[in-house]
């Protein structure tokens, strides 16, 4: 490559880090008119730099030599700059791409430019070590309530037979026959006598199963759909242990089996880095063979519109995509393409189909007010107030990626959008984000003012309370309850309906609960995925909520500082984790960072503290490990080898 950049971490204090860039001009011809664009996930200090200046968008930082300067070859641009913001610790912390614009004969050129990882004043080389202990594969990932081990066998290699009378089971049914034809040689079929019965029993609960391995016969009982789909997925593991080891036989066993939370979900970030329906559905096969049973599609963000709104084709046509020559500019990687993408309805409909035949709901996150910046490009005509002169600067730096509650262009805009997404997906939940709506937002617009004076609001942020509870009422009237992260409760004017998504910490939730609210439990320091998984500086992924090693996203006690007895308790509606997506653009960095801690999380979220155990999980994840080789699961190794 004939361009390189070198960045080294100069001073590092607290709240402040100073930084140097490199650029080296390797080629053997000057280069004139040029300026260069780097993405990086902090904000650089404009006054701070020792030469040129600087442009910042988000993420996207280009950089201006002073008195438009020629880059000669074999020379090089070098510039200091401070960050405002906390230690460089990661390697991922240095710059995700870089690009040089330039002109050859008036046209606009863009050159590639290598990275070498940044320089860090200090680099960690700890890593967790995890006890070493030697595999079971006779167990199961989440662990069973109970699960005993019966004498006798039951031989792979005879045709397997399904029988079933039940609606309950067809669905759990067909999706063990596809599973089990891709790891058995054995022929599947169905037949009114079978060896592999599902039974449909009256005495069981919503979710809960009974699956017996005979030397003859398997029976799996359960009296719902969520308990057929439940006592499958153990029943494809059972089987994937053994026939990933070398077995061709099934040890008999007993297990009697049921969940602990009704509601247990992962999200996806396909706005920040869009993710195909093929990868999407990957998920969503790997999250129901752990028992999960919620998906939330993270749609929307300020960088990209990823779901097609019929009455606004813009939302697609210029919000799914990132470029130069575009409305919204580069961010994160790929800086050099047009970048992006989006799902149509009729996709949509085909993920909402899949994940039903696996007992997953899909509910759909559109994130509002803040987050909305690919939105307000796609459609200024309805989102843009002009006389709006606040100054504001989100977490993620944009100065222009908030809904105003004072427009009817919102309004127009979210109640199309709000029925085609409640149209579309069958959740009886929609999820409205809320999150990170930026300080200082609203103050300076003559139409906020006089909304605010209209209703008597002293504070510019009950303005978000007007639009949220605004919002609420539109998502009930279209039959739908309401979820909001933490922030949904700002303003203080949506219902105690509405469903709080606690993910800064626990404290949200506790709150919620003490005042009858519903929450679903997603706290980053151990449930976001996209948080680093160990603490030296070479491991992918971000650290703003701390490091989640394995053993800590295992040990998560949801609402542990309350007693077992503890009402509260009655309004944890669900338990998730997610993967926020800024830097995961390809499915090996998607399974790095989800796997193993989501086999973690899905017996945290599945089986009963007192059947929890960090050595026996480790037992069983070791034993799981060759499922995980033979789906092609590209793991972070959670241990060295026996
Ligand atoms: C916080 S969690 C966010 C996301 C980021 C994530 C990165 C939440 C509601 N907001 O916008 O992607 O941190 O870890």
């Amino acid at each position: 490559m004939d361009y390189r950049i070198d960045l080294s971490v100069l001073e590092q204090q607290e709240n402040y880090t100073r930084l140097a860039l490199t650029l080296h001009n390797l080629s053997d011809v000057d280069l004139h008119d040029w300026k260069l664009s780097v993405s990086f996930r902090r904000f650089i200090q404009p006054a701070s730099l020792s030469q040129g200046s600087i442009e910042q968008i988000g993420g996207l930082c280009t950089f201006l030599p002073q008195d438009n300067q020629t880059l000669a070859a074999n020379a090089h641009y070098y510039v200091e700059f401070g960050c405002h913001t906390a230690p460089f610790q990661l390697l991922d912390d240095g710059f995700d791409d870089a690009v040089i614009h330039t002109h050859t004969q008036g046209e606009n050129q863009l050159l590639a430019v290598a990275l070498t990882p940044v320089a860090l004043k200090s680099a960690s080389k700890h890593k967790t070590s995890v006890p070493q202990v030697a595999a079971n594969t006779l167990g199961i990932i989440p662990n069973p309530q109970s699960l005993k081990l019966i004498e006798g066998e039951f031989d792979l290699n005879q045709t397997i037979v399904f029988q079933s009378h039940s609606n309950q089971a067809k669905s759990a049914l067909t999706w063990l026959a596809q599973e089990l034809s891709q790891i058995l040689d054995s022929t599947i079929k169905m037949s009114t006598q079978g060896n592999l019965c599902l039974v449909t029993s009256p005495n069981l609960t919503e979710g809960a199963y009974k699956l017996e391995v005979q030397p003859h016969q398997i029976i799996l009982e359960a009296n719902s759909t969520s308990g057929f789909m439940h006592g499958c997925a153990s029943l494809w593991q059972w089987v994937s242990h053994q026939v990933h080891n070398g077995k061709q036989t099934l040890p008999c066993v007993l297990i009697e089996d049921k969940p602990r939370f009704k509601h247990r979900g992962m999200m996806l970030d396909c706005a920040r880095h869009f993710h195909s329906v093929e990868t999407v559905k990957r998920l969503i096969n790997q999250l129901a063979q752990l028992k999960f049973n919620v998906f939330h599609w993270h749609l929307t963000d300020d960088e990209g519109w990823r779901i097609e709104i019929k009455a606004f084709p813009q939302l697609t046509e210029i919000g799914a995509w990132r470029g130069f020559e575009t409305p919204i500019e580069p961010q994160y990687s790929h800086l050099a393409n047009k970048y992006g993408g989006f799902y149509t309805q009729e996709q949509i409909r085909e993920v909402i189909q899949y994940a039903a035949e696996r007992n997953i709901t899909v509910i759909p996150e559109i994130d509002i007010p803040g987050h909305c910046r690919a939105a307000i490009k796609s459609l200024p005509e309805l989102l843009v107030d002009p006389e709006d002169r606040s100054q504001y600067r989100s977490i993620q730096y944009y100065n222009d990626n908030v809904l105003s509650p004072a427009l009817e262009g919102t309004y127009t805009f979210l109640d199309q959008v709000l029925t085609e997404v409640a149209q579309l997906f069958p959740s009886p939940f929609i999820h409205i984000g809320a999150d990170e709506v930026p300080h200082g937002v609203w103050v300076d617009s003559p139409k906020c003012q006089a909304l605010m004076q209209q209703h008597g609001y002293s504070d510019a942020k009950e303005l978000q309370g007007h639009l949220l509870r605004r919002i609420e009422t539109k998502v009930n009237e279209l039959g739908k309850r309401m979820i909001g992260w933490e922030e949904v409760r700002h303003g203080n004017k949506v219902s105690k309906d509405t469903i709080v998504c606690s993910w800064i910490t626990e404290k949200a939730a506790v709150e919620c609960a003490s005042q009858n609210i519903d929450v679903i439990l997603q706290p980053a320091q151990y449930t976001y995925l996209d948080i680093v998984q160990d603490y030296n500086s070479e491991e992918m992924g971000v650290n703003w909520a701390g490091i989640n090693p394995l053993d800590k996203a295992y040990g998560y006690e949801p609402l542990s500082e309350l007693a077992e007895d503890d009402p509260r308790r009655q309004h944890i509606f669900g338990i998730q984790c997610g993967l926020w997506c800024e830097i995961i653009n390809n499915q090996d960095r998607i399974d790095h960072m989800l796997f193993p801690r989501l086999l973690a999380l899905s017996e945290v979220y599945w089986t009963d503290k007192d059947q929890r155990d960090w050595q026996d999980f480790l037992a069983r994840l070791n034993g799981h490990q060759s499922t995980l080789t033979y789906q092609g699961i590209q793991f972070h190794p959670w241990h060295k080898a026996l």
